[in-house]
């Protein structure tokens, strides 16, 4: 198994090496690939310097799988060119991902659609994986109406601009801004650009996924994202309608029976989710779960996840290990 990292220098591209070497990844050959101003530099695995190389040349490598983060564009161009030499390729951009020959996948919840005909596979958006894994075994048992969240982002999210700008900051000193204002003691209510509705991209990134991952149109979906000035991961306040009723308990054991989250929820000892201790971590965590009770069958609740690993890495590199169980590559 030949295996190519493309964005390999980059912030999750760093968590995916890390992540396939904590999970043993059977590969034969490891391909750390970059964008032509990185070629020759070294990035470390295993305790090891390993030389970084161009696109082409990966290309020419014929890897059997290569895990892409190096933005949009640099998939919409290469994806196509390594997935057209034999390399099934999983895609973290947004390039592919409402894309309706390509597939969204999160493992857990629809990994059984894949086949070895897709050649390039598209990992969801961070904050949409992390709703969804919270989503998905609830809207099994209850059937969803209506989603209201709100996100509490991540700097991680935007990249290391924006942790340098918080840094900066926080220090008093001049610097780049990744953002149009000061982030650190800020909230900013924008994640990524606007869009034509006035929605940012980001919240419809939250609609449009869930839906195609629900494979559910009629679940309809509001979203505000907001910046934090916080690193270590994505929170998100969820109001969830249903069609039927629930008990606490018994969302509580759903949610603690599906795998991949864990229920940290005791109001008594003030136990709940948050992102200092999410960070590092792959599973998704929910709390504060509990009735609303301003409408009939509706649902709290407040869902934490590290979102460069379940956001991105872990979620990618789990695609990766489903395809070689399943001998999809
Ligand atoms: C964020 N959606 O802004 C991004 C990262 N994928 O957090």
């Amino acid at each position: 198994m030949k295996v190519a990292v493309v964005g390999a220098t980059g912030m999750v591209g760093t968590i995916i090496l890390k992540v396939l070497e904590e999970r043993n990844f059977p590969f034969t050959e490891l391909y750390f690939v970059a964008s032509e101003r990185s070629i020759g530099t070294e990035v470390t695995f295993k305790n090891r310097a390993h030389k970084v190389i161009g696109l082409q040349e990966a290309v020419d490598l014929k890897p059997d799988l290569a895990l892409f983060s190096a933005g949009g564009d640099t998939s919409l161009e290469w994806a196509p060119k390594f997935a057209e030499n034999g390399t099934t390729v999983i895609d973290n951009s947004s390039a592919w991902r409402m894309d309706k020959t390509k597939k969204l996948i999160i493992p857990e919840i629809n990994a059984g659609e894949l086949t070895s005909e897709d050649k390039i596979i598209a990992n969801p958006n961070c904050s949409t994986i992390q709703l969804l894994m919270a989503l998905k075994p609830l809207h099994d048992k209850y059937t969803i109406k209506r989603v209201v969240v709100s996100t509490y982002q991540s700097i991680t999210g935007t990249g290391v601009k924006a942790v340098q700008q918080l840094e900066n900051e926080y220090r008093g000193a001049k610097g780049e801004m990744a953002y149009a204002y000061p982030i650190h003691k800020n909230a900013l209510p924008q994640c990524d650009v606007f869009t034509e509705n006035g929605y940012t991209k980001e919240e419809m990134k939250l609609t449009n996924e869930t839906k195609k991952i629900l494979g559910d149109d009629t679940v309809l979906v509001s979203a505000t994202a907001i910046r934090i000035p916080v690193v270590g991961g994505h929170s998100e306040s969820v109001n969830i309608q249903f069609e039927n009723d629930f008990t606490e308990g018994d969302v509580r054991r759903i949610l603690s029976d599906f795998p991949g989250v864990t229920v940290q929820d005791n109001p008594e000892l003030n136990t709940y989710p948050m992102p200092i201790y999410a960070e590092g971590k792959d599973d998704v965590f929910v709390g504060r779960i509990r009735r609303d009770y301003s409408q009939p069958n509706t649902l709290n609740m407040w869902i934490v996840a590290d979102n460069l690993r379940k956001g991105a890495a872990t979620n990618a590199v789990q695609i990766a290990e489903y395809l070689v169980e399943n001998k999809l590559v």
